[in-house]
């Protein structure tokens, strides 16, 4: 994608930080198509006829990562399709527009793939809290949201995945000065203000 054209905001942080929350506001405030990695990875699992759908099943209910190809060919693909459906509203005009990138990349070989050959991020929010926080948040979702990997065993795997191989992403765009660290353990209105502000920056 030509970076002129597009937009990426990548948003990062552990499970259950707030980061599918947050998205979902942000949308509102800028327009932004809201594309989050794990929901499409959800769907193309559920896809009748896909090749992917048991293996992504077995990764998720595991908390590891999906072998990188899957899951950026998927991105783009949606990404394209936003594109070509022409959106109108802030920053849709004339084949332009934002992206929220949501819980991707979350290992260094995803982001480096990305970076490569889709387009290169122009800011990573990053949303922060601990994980007793993360825990409690999750397990309470799980009452309701029929995720498979809601459950205690799977959140332990998924934090253990998260500080391996995700932390080294935010670390690597720290360098790049592409983060804005956000505490995520305030309420979801507090937490978005802070988000609007950072994303507020990108487009003066
Ligand atoms: N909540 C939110 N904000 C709150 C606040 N400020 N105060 C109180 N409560 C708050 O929120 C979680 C819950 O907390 C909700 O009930 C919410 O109301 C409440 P949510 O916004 O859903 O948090 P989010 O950070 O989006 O949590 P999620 O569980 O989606 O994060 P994960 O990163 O674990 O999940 P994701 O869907 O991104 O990935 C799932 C799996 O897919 C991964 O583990 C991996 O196996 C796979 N995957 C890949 O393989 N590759 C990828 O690139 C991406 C995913
Ligand atoms: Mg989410």
């Amino acid at each position: 994608f030509d970076e002129s054209k597009v937009t990426v905001i990548f948003v990062l942080g552990g499970p259950g930080a707030g980061k599918g929350t947050q998205c979902a506001n942000l949308v509102k405030d800028f327009g932004f198509c809201h594309l989050s990695a794990g929901d499409l990875l959800r769907a193309e699992q559920n896809r009748p006829g896909s090749q992917y759908g048991e293996m992504i099943r077995t990764y998720i209910r595991e908390g590891q990562i999906v072998p990188m190809e899957v899951t950026v060919k998927l991105l783009e693909n949606a990404m394209r399709d936003a594109l070509n459906e022409g959106r109108d509203g802030e920053g849709w005009q004339d084949g332009r527009g934002r992206f929220l990138i949501d819980g991707f990349p979350r290992k260094m070989d995803q982001a480096d793939m990305f970076d490569d050959m889709v387009c290169k991020s122009s800011l990573v929010l990053f949303f922060t809290t601990t994980e007793k926080e993360m825990l409690k948040r999750l397990l309470k979702r799980g009452e309701t949201s029929g995720r498979e990997d809601d459950n205690e065993d799977s959140i332990k795997k998924r934090f253990h995945v998260y500080k391996e191989q995700t932390m080294p992403v935010i670390e690597h765009y720290s360098k790049e000065d592409k983060v804005a660290t956000i505490d995520a353990t305030a309420t979801i209105e507090e937490v978005h203000e802070k988000a609007k502000e950072a994303i507020a920056k990108l487009f003066a």
